[in-house]
């Protein structure tokens, strides 16, 4: 299919604070577990070899889009694949996610850590946006994990609750704590360049861990390192919007919006559309944030509350989305059988 003008699409629109026909909508996790499609597709082993290869992860991404007909696509990838690319050790293990067998300790590690050059170390991701861009009339979004985010797996080398470990070595040792965030700035400013060069229209940093930092913290590891890579993106790629996921991070919200000159912001569940109303969207655009329970649940209450997210944000602009991703199993086809942490239930992410 040749490439269509997709500038003036609801999604580029709201993201630019212009004024929109519909509400545009997509969401996150939208491509993944969810679907049976995928699930047939993938079957068993890691979702690293599914996005090694572009023809599958092109299709993964598209599958979405047929099903539902969302007004943006997300890349099929995640946010661990630039780190597992420069040899750091991260793995994705199938029902848990990221695993590193020798987690991020010392300065040692800094050393295992070679600069991401995006067209030798992850050639199959800039593959796929080329692959997807040929099929898609809606715009694709780009993305990477947030530099603290993607820390809290390389130090924990698993998923954790609370993420203690990255906070312990951040403490313990803030020189090399600050040497691994600088590094990973500098590889998400790389790693993004590239993808909006390969033709994603949009991208969106997800920093699904920034909540659980707080006060000087909250700035220093979610706010700058987000500033520096909007900054950077902003100076080369100023038509491309930028979304920012700051998850959970409250009241903070408020200065992400104001300081990191991310075009959209987008929130999780934990704050209320009609707070996002008061306190975030004269900033600009705001995306989110139904409870994903809501998507396991179904009936009245998820058209109710759909109804009053787009009601409360119908002053400003706005995409539609979750508070956080789809769980691994939707209404549509949840199953007695499957366990709480099928179901996603711990939360993370992926
Ligand atoms: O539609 C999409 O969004 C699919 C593409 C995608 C994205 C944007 C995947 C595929 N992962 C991600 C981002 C991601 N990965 C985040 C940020 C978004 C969020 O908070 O949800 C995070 C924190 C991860 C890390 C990760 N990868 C986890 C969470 C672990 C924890 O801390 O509990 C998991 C389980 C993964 C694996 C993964 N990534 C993606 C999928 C579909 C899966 C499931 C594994 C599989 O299908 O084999």
């Amino acid at each position: 299919m040749d490439s269509i003008n997709l500038k003036d699409s609801a999604f580029l629109r709201a993201c630019r604070c212009e004024p929109v026909e519909w509400t545009p909508v997509w969401f996150m996790r939208q491509a993944g577990r969810s679907l049976p499609e995928y699930r047939a597709l993938r079957k068993e082993g890691s979702i690293l070899d599914a996005i090694k290869k572009p023809d599958v992860s092109t299709e993964i991404t598209l599958q979405p889009i047929r099903r539902y007909g969302v007004d943006a696509a997300i890349l099929f990838s995640d946010i661990v694949v630039p780190v597992h690319a420069v040899g750091c050790g991260v793995e994705i293990e199938p029902g848990i996610g990221p695993v590193a067998a020798d987690p991020f300790r010392s300065s040692d590690d800094l050393k295992r850590l070679r600069s991401l050059n995006p067209e030798v170390d992850t050639p199959y991701v800039l593959e796929t946006i080329k692959g997807c861009i040929q099929e898609l009339q809606v715009p694709l979004i780009g993305f990477a994990g947030a530099p603290w985010t993607v820390a809290t797996y390389m130090v924990a080398g698993r998923g954790t609750t609370d993420q203690a470990p990255a906070h312990s070595l951040k403490n313990e040792n803030p020189e090399l704590f600050d040497n691994l965030i600088n590094l990973l700035v500098e590889g998400t400013i790389e790693y993004l360049s590239h993808q909006i060069n390969a033709g994603a229209e949009v991208i969106k940093i997800f920093d699904s861990w920034a909540g659980s930092l707080k006060g000087n913290d909250f700035d220093k590891y979610a706010l700058e390192p987000c500033k520096k890579i909007i900054s950077a993106l902003k100076s080369k790629y100023p038509q491309t919007p930028i979304i920012a996921f700051p998850r959970q991070a409250g009241d903070r919200y408020i200065d992400f919006a104001k300081q990191t000159g991310a075009d959209c912001l987008a929130l999780d569940d934990s704050v209320s559309a009609d707070w996002i109303a008061q306190n975030v969207q004269a900033d600009g655009c705001v995306q989110g944030n139904l409870a994903s329970s809501h998507m396991v649940s179904g009936g009245k209450e998820l058209i109710k509350e759909t109804k009053k997210i787009v009601k409360a944000l119908s002053n400003g602009p706005h995409i539609f989305n979750l508070g956080h991703g789809i769980t691994p199993v939707s209404y549509t086809h949840l199953r007695a059988h499957e366990t709480r942490e099928d179901r996603g239930v711990r939360g993370g992410g992926g």
